[in-house]
């Protein structure tokens, strides 16, 4: 297996809306990062993928774009954005762009331009169709915030494709202009000394042209997965963005791969380097819906357990794994994935970051996740920002299809907003991310759970993952040893081994509340404790697990 930093690499992602406000306008901006540099830093990680911060109307939180290279009003200037390059680098933090490429703006100028007529020279920027004989939409997809995903144009009498809101109009990637605008887009970033970029739904680039209607779902419009999930043409387009700009620089690149299985995902990162360095697979977190994707239910062990021992398995040798609980489109990990009352959030905050860290793959924390930040009490619909969330209520209650009482617990459980209010950093006003009034609530825990406090105790869950971040650093076989799931079985215990050389770590988590029985193998019971969330004296013979315990066992 080829080493490579972006191997050896611990990312943070920052969603700067609500990371740290510097200017008191209540939104996070560039500014309020580059002022929080140095706790990264303490953190130990070392690079930060950064969640859209380009010129954006807001329809979709800076992933709507309309224009690339510019930096949003509420931000702040280019000149902030090179001060946090210099800054970050400086510390040896690496920063990763998001790329967001499928679509645009419908308010960026080629969209503008595009819609004036069917002559415009950026007329095949984008997806346009004629409507059918009745004047209804070509074709029955649905829209992933909901609606169908095509808009009528009066103008041209035509409709356009939107895969997501009818404000992020799909950008046509069979146009060869189209690739040499984003190419020399992304060129542009790199020449500035970027280090990588995360590519938000790179695998639904390439739609196939005849788009014909999808199996119909739960909201009455067809699914447009089949024919614009892993295109016809997405290989190829990733190859020739590769060639023309990735392999020029030394970056670090990761597909956002939505419907990724591992067959696809050997495609997309594969060992030989012609696409991306590794893609996020969606299987663990997509797998419980009851609604579309909203349910209210707690992943199961088992299927934790056989799904990412596939990727650990099927991927090793072939391609890279990226590891992660959440990220600005999931709830928090520690409510979804572990349990958020008072007596069990730090020790079930902790075994999760063990489980995920010690696993073969590059991790990624989340922003606040390393505080065990966790869900939001959401009390109505006016507490939403979300654009996926409000359309979901609408949708799903307010059409009539579900009752409140139904649908409630499952929005709160899996709302995006879980992940986007304010990062807790002190007690005092507003969790000390602003001085104004925050665009979005403060999870009202900020007066226990937040990073001074964190800091000033040893036990927190913040110094467990800077443990995490440094035990990575230190022992090889963390990152490029080979993976083994123990104790299959097991209803309570995700156990693991990784083997490099004549190093082998031994991981044991216990998943859930209750009490267990694991008996230690002899070969681990002379082994060293790497790290653990219980204080426990010896590691021998058969133990009882308290609740959500979890350790490492080390020896050569
Ligand atoms: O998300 C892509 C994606 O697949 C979404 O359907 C995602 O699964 C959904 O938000 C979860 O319900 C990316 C970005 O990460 C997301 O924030 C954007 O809204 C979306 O693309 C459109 O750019
Ligand atoms: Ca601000």
């Amino acid at each position: 297996m080829n080493k490579a930093w972006w191997k050896e690499a611990v990312v943070y992602q920052i969603y700067p809306r609500s990371f740290m406000d510097g200017n008191g306008d209540g939104i996070g901006d560039l500014k309020g990062i580059t002022s929080r540099l140095d706790y990264l830093q303490t953190l130990g990680v070392d690079v930060v993928w950064l969640s859209p911060v380009y010129k954006s109307p807001n329809d979709d939180n800076g992933y709507d774009i309309s224009d690339y290279q510019d930096i949003m009003d509420e931000f702040g200037t280019m000149d902030d954005f090179d001060e946090m390059l210099r800054e970050a680098h400086r510390r040896g933090i690496r920063i990763v762009m998001d790329l967001v490429v499928n679509h645009t703006s419908d308010e960026h100028r080629w969209f503008v331009e595009s819609r004036k007529s069917r002559e415009n020279p950026y007329r095949d920027y984008y997806i346009w169709k004629n409507p059918k004989e009745d004047g209804s939409a070509p074709n029955n997809w649905g829209a992933c915030f909901g609606g169908s995903a095509w808009e009528y144009d009066e103008a041209t009498n035509m409709y356009y494709l939107h895969l997501f809101s009818k404000k992020q109009p799909d950008l046509n990637w069979e146009n060869a202009q189209v690739r040499k605008e984003v190419f020399d887009m992304m060129t542009w970033w790199c020449d500035k000394g970027i280090d990588g970029f995360r590519m938000d739904v790179i695998s639904m680039i390439s739609k196939t042209p005849e788009m014909p209607d999808g199996p119909v779902g739960d909201q009455g419009y067809g699914d447009f997965g089949p024919y614009s999930i892993h295109g016809p043409h997405v290989h190829d387009y990733l190859k020739e963005m590769n060639q023309k700009v990735l392999s020029k620089y030394d970056l670090m690149t990761v597909g956002e791969t939505a419907g990724v299985t591992v067959e696809e995902a050997k495609r997309y990162s594969g060992e030989d380097g012609h696409e991306l360095n590794m893609v996020f697979q969606f299987e663990h977190v997509e797998s419980d819906g009851k609604y579309g994707k909203w349910s209210d239910q707690r992943i199961p062990l088992s299927f934790l357990k056989e799904n990412l021992s596939k990727w650990q398995t099927e991927l090793y040798g072939n391609a890279w794994n990226s590891l992660y609980w959440d990220n600005h489109d999931q709830p928090r990990a520690v409510s979804r994935f572990g349990d958020d009352r008072a007596e069990y959030r730090e020790v079930s905050a902790k075994m999760l970051g063990t489980l995920l860290h010690m696993m073969q793959g590059t991790p990624y924390i989340y922003q606040g996740e390393e505080l065990g930040m966790t869900n939001y009490p959401f009390q109505s619909k006016a507490d939403f920002r979300d654009i996926e969330s409000i359309h979901a209520y609408e949708d799903w209650v307010e059409s009539g299809k579900v009752e409140h009482e139904d649908f409630w617990p499952c929005l709160l459980n899996k709302s995006r907003d879980n992940a986007r209010t304010p990062v807790q950093w002190d007690d005092t006003k507003n969790a000390g991310f602003t001085q104004g009034n925050p665009w979005i609530q403060v999870n009202p825990n900020y007066t226990d759970i937040n990073a001074k406090a964190e800091l000033e105790n040893p036990d927190s869950v913040f110094y467990y993952y800077q443990k995490l971040i440094k035990l990575r650093k230190e022992y090889p076989v963390i990152v490029y040893g080979k993976y083994e799931l123990q104790l299959a079985d097991d209803e309570n215990i995700f156990a693991y081994t990784r083997t490099l050389d004549d190093q082998r770590i031994f991981v044991v988590c216990n998943y859930n509340q209750s009490r267990c029985n694991i008996q230690i193998p002899s070969e681990f019971s002379k082994a060293e404790c790497l790290i653990a969330n219980y204080e426990r004296k010896c590691y021998e013979g058969t133990l009882e697990l308290k609740p959500y315990e979890a350790f490492v066992l080390y020896h050569k």
